[in-house]
């Protein structure tokens, strides 16, 4: 996979190098480039913002210099990439997206700062390109950077190969299977006891059927007292067949 991220702060980027997304770029299944947006500003202050029509606070970057970068950046490849534009109120970004990205050779993302990007150039990119507007959640951030790189991270640990073991996002919360829509219940490594705390005997009886059926029931549990709404929304009966096989 490629990843292009055109910022005005290429620096907040350089997460995108390290930890998991290095070994993915060091391993060969992932390229990234980071391009300042300020290199297509045309004026001697390289001038990225202004100030909105209709009046009120903040700043609005200009169509301009974002249809210049994105000319060249996503014009650059063989085929056409996928635009990633995040802003609080875009679509929520999901597990389900996630996945769907993955599956993509080639992801642009366009991250903005102060009140967003022009209307106009979402428009005009949506209408060229696939184009996915995604907010990470109900809270409002600086910046789509940060975004970016929590986006990335999603995406780039689904690609083959990248995963050390490609069972550890076979139980993820929120990955399709026999925890679907369930948060991940809890996990215990050695010692068998800590501070006067066992781990619980069933880890410890070898009995993969009753260590399965335990871990989804603790799954279910804590999804009911974190996350009833993931129940909710899951409807009856969604767990039972599941559970059945178990
Ligand atoms: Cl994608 N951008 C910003 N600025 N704030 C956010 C967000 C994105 N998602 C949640 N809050």
């Amino acid at each position: 996979m490629r990843i292009d991220v055109v910022s005005i702060f290429p620096a907040y980027l350089e997460p995108l190098k390290l930890s998991l997304l290095g070994k993915a770029i060091e391993r060969g299944h992932l390229d990234v480039h980071v391009h300042d947006l300020r290199r297509w500003a045309v004026d001697r202050h390289s001038t990225v913002d202004d100030t909105p029509y209709g009046g009120g606070p903040g700043m609005v970057m200009k169509a301009g210099p974002w249809g210049a970068a994105l000319d060249a950046v996503a014009g650059s490849g063989p085929g056409d990439p996928v635009l990633v534009v995040p802003t609080p109120s875009g679509r929520p970004f999901t597990q389900e997206l996630a996945v769907e990205l993955a599956a993509e050779p080639w992801l642009v993302f366009a991250p903005a700062r102060y009140e967003g990007i022009d209307r106009r150039l979402i428009e005009e990119y949506a209408g060229r390109y696939r184009l996915h507007e995604v907010s990470i959640g109900d809270y409002v951030l600086a910046g789509g950077e940060a975004p970016v790189l929590v986006i990335a991270e999603a995406v780039v640990r689904l690609l083959p190969g990248v995963l050390g073991n490609a069972a550890s996002h076979q139980d993820d919360s929120f990955a399709p299977g026999a925890m679907a829509d369930l948060l991940e219940g809890p996990v215990y490594t050695k010692p068998s006891e800590w501070r006067g705390r066992p781990v619980p005997d069933v880890l410890l009886s070898g009995d993969h059927g009753r260590i399965a059926r335990w871990r989804r029931d603790q799954a279910l549990r804590r999804t009911a007292e974190i996350r009833p709404d993931l129940i909710e929304r899951a409807g009856p009966g969604a767990y039972d067949k599941a559970d059945r096989a178990l």
